[in-house]
């Protein structure tokens, strides 16, 4: 039986201490605001992370709940252009969501793209990333330059786990990223571990994806929920 484990079973006090536990690991989260829709300007927001961490799936759900929920205008520009059929998987979101969409080739092209739309939010879908190959980061990066983003959110899966979600993290800060995005919630029994990458990463939760359902299944990280999963273990 581990220490923390004890400590909150230990007769009238567990209470005391799982409340004190919650509290500090709530305060040593950092959550950020999810997107902020600017007033006169578009938004710019870039999913950025590994291989199948989910970015398309996440940038479909961000898109229906702008563009369906809140009635905003909003396109997708997709620098995802390599994998077969990863343009394919944006058309159908965007076609049953019902938000422009544009394929991107070349940095200079996200310039023009970024340029010639008014969309409130305008989201951009990248290619996933190994996080071991330097020039894939560069490539990535220089697409971000082009594209000027309000926000980059770096998606891990919750799956992931610990240390290579760190590496992870430790890899993408040659980017400008601005907060972290965490997928595949549903999928774990132990999501206290999410909690750990995100303290030890030191950058703010932004959303967390818990399903593959488009619309839905994605919702703002709390700070209160998060510290609750760390001690589900120890009821
Ligand atoms: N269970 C679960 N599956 C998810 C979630 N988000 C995405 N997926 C699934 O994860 C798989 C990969 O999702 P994609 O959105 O294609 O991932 P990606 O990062 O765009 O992948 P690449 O473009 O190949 O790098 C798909 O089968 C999705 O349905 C989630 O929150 N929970
Ligand atoms: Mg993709």
């Amino acid at each position: 039986m581990s220490v923390l484990t004890s400590l909150v079973q230990s007769g009238e006090n567990g209470g005391l201490i799982r409340k004190k536990t919650q509290e500090v690991l709530r305060k040593a989260v950092k959550i950020g605001s999810g997107i902020q829709v600017k007033e006169g300007r578009s938004t710019v927001v870039s999913l950025v992370g590994p291989t199948g961490s989910g970015k398309t799936t996440t940038v479909a759900k961000i898109a229906a709940d702008f563009a369906l929920s809140r009635k905003m205008a909003v396109s997708v520009i997709t620098a995802d252009t390599k994998r077969i059929a990863a343009v394919y998987q944006l058309k159908c979101y965007s076609q049953a969501i019902g938000f422009a969409l544009k394929a991107v080739y070349s940095p200079q092209e996200i310039r023009d793209a970024v340029r010639s739309d008014s969309a409130q939010l305008i989201l951009m879908d990248t290619t996933g990333v190994n996080s071991l190959n330097k020039k894939e980061l560069d490539q990535l990066g220089a697409f971000l330059s082009a594209l000027g983003p309000d926000e980059v959110y770096l998606l891990l899966s919750a799956t992931t786990g610990f240390k290579n979600s760190i590496k992870t993290v430790n890899a993408f800060k040659s980017l400008p990223v601005t907060g972290l995005l965490f997928t595949k919630v549903d999928e774990i029994s132990t999501p206290g571990s999410i909690l750990s990458i995100a303290i030890k990463a030191d950058t703010p939760v932004c959303y967390l994806t818990d399903g593959r359902s488009v619309p839905g299944n994605i919702e703002l990280a709390d700070a209160e929920k998060m510290a609750e999963w760390a001690l589900r273990n120890y009821a």
